[in-house]
């Protein structure tokens, strides 16, 4: 296999809707490359790209998949990313690696919800993007009216650089305003015939290659002079502007296909070769650092890692692009997040399923080792010398929570195994083996992605799981100080136990003042790691309690703290302070403390004017306009606090604040409630008190729940 050096190497993803044809593209591309003789389909499920059992399953992408080919001496490294919204993570991790993306949108629908909320998940990672309009073939395409909708959602960057003839079933022709000639297909091999535009089709081509030409040239002073100059840019001139343009992230060219007939695409891929930016060229990738990087083969090599996989057979594949200097097949490099040696004793490029051994892979390209070590997604190895580390993915953050549990108890711990792995591949799904809730929980983007985990575990791990209900991490503090004594006292047989405590406990606060009731010999501040803190003074005067008891009172005291009195919750935000007590010269020890210091405190606790506070959760909902009202109103039925509600084009953003456990289920009602044409996003805000009906819901919960556990 030929080595490509930077020069020859385009990085692109393929994003947009679901049900678009991405994969449908991804497959022709692979067909008029020569790479597959027979082109596979969705619903034949024998596409290179969705080859995954869940993708041949539900016949719809659900991992993002790499697939290189060479065209025209030049090695593409295409990236296939599903367009489900549950599947947002798969964007965040493509769109690190590429210099560009290639949208593709479907002709039957326009610029649909499905784009728009794709849109809105790929904006925040700004990348360089065309349009790809696909689907020209289906009898209910239309083209001027997705070019107007495009304009609106993508901005006036939207320029027409090809347009379809004959859109519709007998689609066969695309007037290339770039080149000003016609590809016409005769049949559905791929291969066109290249003739002049058609007198009927001339205005109409040299108005649209004047607007091409004004907006390549505004991206280089040099071509703007030669366009003022002459009226006119050579298709050479023009392919450069749109290259600066892409860079500049200050064109977003249009291009036409249908990739069922295999019509345009040579065509689109030798004009990807054309402008899609070259690794040197593009705005340069960054290290941790913020330093921009080179591309000197001679450099000290270093690779990110941008995604794993778990595949029958082979075992975990590891995908990296390779960022400085080059790598040749067994070379030694050292992780530089844990430290770990790795040897890739195997390089491979990656087609799907396919993989072919190359003997070297240089800065700028994309390749896959199998067998590492101790390598994760977003790991960097280097060379020896190596002090390049790169920023990790930024990952969107988790919208649905969910708790699973075996059906058959005796499979808990292979589920935890299972689990673990999965959350492996996927870093947008995290999972929390929760000690304080007893559950295990997992966070995703929503029900669907979720499904996609419990698929996995029943068919690959082979057992039952369930999903239920996830408990909600509640916090206990209390509101005024109390007073409390308690005296442990045994006596059995030979040597006893005794300790006695007074203590004074108080709500904390920032900046609070000291209590002036003791005084204040010692004092520890703890804080504490689920959040809040424990404030613990020794006011003990004329050696009452030796100092060496204090830390077991304090012992007793934390572990009180950690299963809350209320709700067996942490509790958090409390000053203790022992101002008295007693000793006995043989049976005092340190178990008799700390038991006396936790039943002291639950005791004080209980006359502080205990709280439950929850964990409240900053949510931003987008919503057709005319479905604002009923979102509105179920967050409203959800206790949410509406902070203000903006206009978005066709859509609402509404802002507000709703405690986590009334987000149940969220993305399955917000989707019927507006057929799916909403999304959301949530981030923890904080702890704030519950009402006292809400209190006593969830203290009388509690209870029957520990009844429930004695039986
Ligand atoms: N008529 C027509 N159908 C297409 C075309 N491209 C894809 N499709 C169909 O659209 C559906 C979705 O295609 P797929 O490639 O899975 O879309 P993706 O979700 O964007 O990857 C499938 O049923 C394809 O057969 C096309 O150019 N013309
Ligand atoms: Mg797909």
């Amino acid at each position: 296999m030929k080595v490509y050096q930077n020069n020859e190497i385009r990085n692109l993803a393929l994003v947009g809707g679901t049900k678009t044809g991405k994969t449908s593209l991804s497959e022709s591309m692979l067909f008029e490359a020569g790479v597959i003789t027979r082109k596979g389909s969705v619903e034949e499920k024998n596409t290179a790209s969705d080859y995954r059992p869940i993708e041949l399953e539900r016949q719809t992408s659900v991992y993002s998949t790499l697939i290189s080919f060479e065209y025209e001496n030049k090695k593409i490294n295409l990236i296939d990313t599903p367009g489900i919204d549950d599947f947002c993570g798969e964007i965040a991790t493509s769109l690190r690696v590429v210099e560009c993306a290639g949208i593709v949108i479907n002709a039957q629908n326009g610029v649909d919800i499905g784009s728009e909320i794709n849109w809105r998940s790929m904006q925040k990672y700004n990348p360089s993007a065309f349009l790809v309009i696909n689907q020209l073939d289906h009898e209910k395409a239309i083209f001027e009216e997705t070019i107007n909708q495009a304009k609106q959602l993508y901005g006036n960057k939207v320029v027409v650089a090809q347009y379809p003839i004959n859109i519709g079933l007998g689609f066969d022709s695309i007037v290339d305003i770039i080149s000003m000639k016609l590809y016409k297909y005769t049949s559905t091999t791929g291969k066109p015939e290249i003739t002049d535009i058609p007198a009927s089709e001339k205005s109409k081509a040299e108005e649209l290659r004047n607007i091409l030409c004004e907006s390549a040239a505004e991206n280089d002073e040099a071509l703007m002079e030669v366009f003022f100059d002459k009226g006119l840019l050579t298709e050479e001139e023009i392919l450069k502007g749109i290259k600066d343009g892409l860079i500049a992230k200050n064109i977003i060219p249009v291009f036409c296909v249908s990739a069922k007939n295999n019509i345009g695409i040579g065509r689109l891929i030798s004009i990807i070769n054309m402008i899609v930016p070259t690794p040197a060229e593009a705005p340069s990738f960054k290290n941790v650092n913020d330093e921009d990087i080179t591309f000197n083969t001679k450099d000290d090599p270093s690779l990110f890692f941008f995604k794993t996989i778990n595949e029958q057979h082979v075992g975990e594949i590891s995908y990296f692009r390779v960022m400085t200097g080059e790598i040749t097949e067994g070379i030694d490099l050292v992780n530089m997040t844990n430290g770990s040696k790795e040897r890739l004793s195997q390089l491979f490029i990656s087609t799907g399923k396919n993989r072919i051994k190359v003997d070297k892979i240089v800065a700028g390209d994309i390749g896959a080792s199998i067998k590492l070590k101790d390598c994760k997604t977003n790991h960097t190895l280097c060379g020896k010398n190596g002090t390049n580390v790169y920023p990790p993915i930024a990952y969107p953050l988790s919208r649905y929570r969910i708790a699973i549990e075996a059906k058959n108890t005796a499979d808990e711990e292979k589920l935890t195994e299972i689990v673990n792995n999965v959350v492996k591949e996927d870093p947008s799904l995290t999972v929390e083996h929760s000690k304080e809730l007893k559950q295990t929980i997992l966070n995703g983007q929503g029900e669907l992605h979720i499904n996609i985990l419990k698929w996995q575990i029943e068919t690959v791990g082979k057992i039952d799981t369930q999903f239920v209900s996830p408990k909600i991490p509640y916090r206990e503090t209390i509101k005024k100080s109390a007073k409390a004594t308690y005296k442990h006292k045994k006596q059995s047989g030979g040597s006893g136990q005794f300790g006695e405590v007074y203590i004074l406990i108080e709500p904390y606060f920032n900046g609070m003042p000291d209590q002036t009731e003791f005084p204040i010999r010692g004092r520890e501040e703890k804080i504490l790691p689920w959040g809040g803190k424990l404030i613990f003074q020794n006011c003990i005067v004329g050696g009452a309690i030796d100092t060496r008891f204090m830390p077991a009172i304090l012992k007793g005291i934390m572990d009180k703290m950690e299963v809350g009195p209320l709700t067996g919750c942490h509790a958090r935000d409390i000053v203790v302070s022992v101002y008295d007590g007693k000793m006995h010269p043989v049976d005092s020890n340190e178990i008799s403390f700390k038991i006396a210091g936790m039943q002291a405190f639950r005791e004080a606790f209980k006359n502080a004017d205990p709280r439950i506070l929850e964990p409240v959760y900053d949510i931003e909902v987008i919503a057709p306009e005319d479905r604002t009202g009923d979102v509105m109103t179920d967050l409203q039925s959800r206790r949410a606090m509406i902070e203000g509600i903006e206009g978005e084009g066709r859509y609402q953003r509404i802002k507000a604040k709703v405690p986590l456990a009334e987000l149940d289920r969220y993305s399955t009602t917000l989707s019927s409630l507006t057929n799916g044409r909403a999304t959301y996003s949530l981030k923890f805000y904080d702890y704030q008190q519950v009402s006292g009906d809400v209190q006593s819901k969830i203290i009388k919960e509690y209870e029957e729940q520990q009844k429930e556990d004695d039986k």
